[in-house]
């Protein structure tokens, strides 16, 4: 059997508890059943880069890891990546930033992890690079002579072309990408983007999954990622969970409880959360000091300016909130900056009546899967969901909303918490089965079936495009 290296900017190594994102729980999930090794930054800094390759192996996953200067962290990570791309592809103009030092520190750091990874690549291992760090790392590895199989997935949204243009080089990205034999997207939305994208700006054709641009054709798919089913339904139903459940109940005393799991991360769309059960809030006096919306949101990407401020804004926002309508019993809004154990935050869903879920733009969301599958299916909660997630194309039993108007999201709170039990279940049952048939497992085998039938080629070079304007 071929051998699967994963590639992905940070390389968390799988751990008893703690806060992951959605990519790092995936992955881990995917590699204890492959052999192989995951490849990526270790978060760590050295003054030099070397090139030293840290080998690590737990609960069966064996991971290699490289330290970056600090200056590649800047520029690379918290510069191109986070800065740039991030909020571009989540359709944030506003917020992008373009810096030509982060695009040259972008493009170094992918040409050092290609020579660091390319000596570990054996000649039938298969290579599947993961997310919007690492686009060009495939034509950096080809450019070294590597001719393995290569595919790539995207976690977040793939932009509309009249957003992607405003990027500078964005030929230079898009044309990198085809050095690799399969792209992923999570959805037929984000996969149509980019076939738009590679017809207008490159003269492409499209023939079914075949993407041809001059000489060169790739395979681009969508596939939805999801959530570890069955790991995550033992999270739910263990000791932990139980316990956290028992004590969140009796701290709500009677009281309907909403929760919201985020990293803080303006993309999430916390702060029109909060304006949203502001205006429930107003809409229902009946329903004060019977309602508490609970979220869970651990600190990210603290370096980056708008992280800041989006972080002092929901401070600023939740303790308008509960000013206005608290009273000496009762805080209707319970804001939380830190990570709990997984199994805990199963206990901490399970207590939730409504599960509200409303980013302004997201390639999937886990978050929403997971709500779903912690719920008791004699007595579910109701997802409230935003259109503009990925996953709303599969959830379509969730109470879809528009997250940007705070009447939509008060008039489906209020629906929430009074649907009979019999739409509950039904709603439910429909979205259960969905997340059970599409787990993280079917994620994987799809994807990595689609990866092991591309050809090695003769020649790497077959596989390049030609860059347009060297940085
Ligand atoms: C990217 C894309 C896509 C959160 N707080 C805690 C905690 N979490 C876990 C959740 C969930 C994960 O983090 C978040 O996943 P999401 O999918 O919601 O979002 P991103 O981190 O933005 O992930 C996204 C994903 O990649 C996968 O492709 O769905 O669209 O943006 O699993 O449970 N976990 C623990 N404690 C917490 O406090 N243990």
């Amino acid at each position: 059997m071929s051998r699967l290296i994963i590639v992905s900017n940070r390389v968390q190594k799988p751990g008893p508890d703690g806060a992951q994102g959605g990519l790092a729980v995936a992955l881990s999930a995917a590699l204890r059943e492959h052999k192989g090794i995951w490849f990526g930054w270790s978060g760590e800094t050295a003054s030099k880069f070397t090139g030293h390759i840290g080998l690590d192996e737990y609960d069966g996953v064996r991971t290699a890891t490289v330290d970056l200067e600090e200056q590649d962290v800047d520029e690379y990570y918290n510069g191109y990546a986070n800065r740039t791309l991030w909020p571009l592809f989540h359709y944030r103009m506003d917020l992008a930033e373009y810096v030509r030092s982060f695009g040259s520190g972008y493009e170094r750091v992918n040409k050092r992890f290609a020579e660091t990874l390319q000596p570990l690549i054996e000649s039938d291992d298969a290579v599947w690079v993961h997310d919007y760090h690492l686009i060009p790392l495939a034509w950096d590895l080809r450019r070294q002579g590597v001719k393995n199989r290569m595919g790539f997935f995207l976690h977040t949204p793939w932009p509309p072309t009249r957003l992607l243009v405003a990027l500078p080089h964005h030929q230079r990205l898009v044309q990198s990408l085809f050095a690799y034999d399969v792209l992923g997207f999570q959805t037929e939305e984000w996969l149509e983007s980019f076939r738009h994208y590679c017809e207008k700006e490159m003269g492409g054709t499209i023939d079914g999954d075949d993407i041809t641009v001059g000489s060169r054709t790739i395979k681009a798919f969508a596939c939805p990622i999801g959530i570890d089913y069955d790991e995550f339904l033992d999270a739910v139903n263990s000791e932990n969970a139980k316990a956290a459940l028992t004590k969140m109940r009796a701290s709500l005393q009677d009281r309907a409880m909403i929760v919201g799991v985020d990293r803080l991360d303006y993309s999430k769309g916390l702060e029109e959360r909060f304006q949203g059960f502001e205006k429930y809030l107003t809409d229902h006096p009946e329903m004060h000091t019977h309602v508490v919306l609970v979220q869970v949101a651990p600190p990210s990407r603290g370096e980056v300016k708008s992280y800041q401020e989006i972080r002092a804004s929901l401070e600023a926002e939740s303790g308008r909130i509960n000013g206005r309508f608290a009273h000496v019993d009762w805080t209707p809004i319970r804001y939380v900056n830190k990570g709990y154990p997984r199994d805990q935050l199963g206990g901490i869903y399970r207590a939730a009546k409504v599960g509200l879920v409303t980013p302004l733009r997201d390639g999937m969301n886990l978050v929403a899967k997971e709500y779903v599958a912690a719920q008791d299916p004699q007595d579910p909660g109701v997802l409230i969901l935003s259109r503009f997630a990925g996953a709303a194309q599969q959830l379509t039993e969730a109470l879809l909303i528009n997250p940007y108007s705070d009447e939509e999201m008060a008039d489906a709170i209020h629906q929430a918490l009074t649907m009979p039990l019999d739409e509950r279940k039904r709603r439910w049952k429909i979205m259960m089965d969905e997340i059970g048939e599409t787990d993280v497992v079917w994620w994987r085998e799809t994807y990595v079936n689609k990866l092991m039938q591309a050809q090695d080629v003769e020649s790497a070079e077959d596989k390049l495009l030609e860059l347009s304007d060297e940085e």
